[in-house]
């Protein structure tokens, strides 16, 4: 799968974002409608080893429907399971380490909030895509950093940096175009799949 496919549509999910006992149901009808990538992003539990069961039902069933399966932040889980990918945000793991240890074992992709860390970021040849936000503000982070606008997606190419990216941040359907024309691949997405009513509807509409 190329890497701007795998981005289209890239659902992100943990069990602080839905009703007790709904992701592995919420994650498998996302699946069904279509998202190309799926980042386990697990804000809430704390047992690790309940946080490493979820982690493989997920995988499991992205598996199953042959969709990518990232690890938010924990390096040591996605490399532990074999996970497809692991992202990472600039307070977690240096990037550098993280390419140290996962390099040419699963694909990478670091968060960028500024020019700067996106500039920083393209001179990483082993970095797969970087996640650009928050785009506009966001419910599902509480301590995300300031909306960066789409302003930020638009300077960011206009300097040249030729990564793939995926943006983030109240990413909704009506949205979407706007923001592929400010030269992002694809976006991630939380509560707008894990609100909608209809997956599929939904997932169809971000394409
Ligand atoms: N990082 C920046 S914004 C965000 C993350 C994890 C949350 C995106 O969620 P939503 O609900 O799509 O705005
Ligand atoms: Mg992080």
């Amino acid at each position: 799968m190329m890497i701007s496919e795998m981005l289209d549509v890239y659902f992100i999910a943990g069990t602080q974002d839905v009703l007790a006992g709904e992701l592995l149901p919420v994650l498998e009808d996302a699946l069904k409608s279509g998202v190309t990538c799926f980042q386990f992003r697990e804000k809430k539990l704390t047992e690790p080893a309940k946080i490493e069961s979820l982690a493989k039902s997920c995988q499991e069933i992205c598996r199953k429907y042959q969709v990518p399966f990232f690890v938010n932040d924990d390096v040591k889980l996605a490399l532990k399971i074999g996970a497809d990918g692991v992202h990472v945000g600039q307070e977690d793991m240096a990037i550098s380490k993280v390419i140290a240890s996962c390099a040419g074992k699963m694909k990478i992709g670091l968060s960028v909030n500024t020019l700067e860390q996106a500039d920083e970021a393209a001179s990483c040849k082993a970095l797969d895509y970087i996640g650009v936000g928050p785009i506009f503000a966001t419910i599902s982070k509480a301590d995300a950093k300031p909306v960066t606008g789409l302003k930020l997606l638009q300077e960011i190419r206009d300097s040249g940096v030729t990564l793939p990216i995926v943006a983030i941040g109240g990413i909704t359907p009506e949205r979407a175009k706007w923001v592929r024309e400010s030269g992002a691949q694809g976006m991630a997405v939380i509560s707008a799949i894990t609100k909608s009513e209809n997956r599929r509807e939904t997932v169809a509409a971000f394409q």
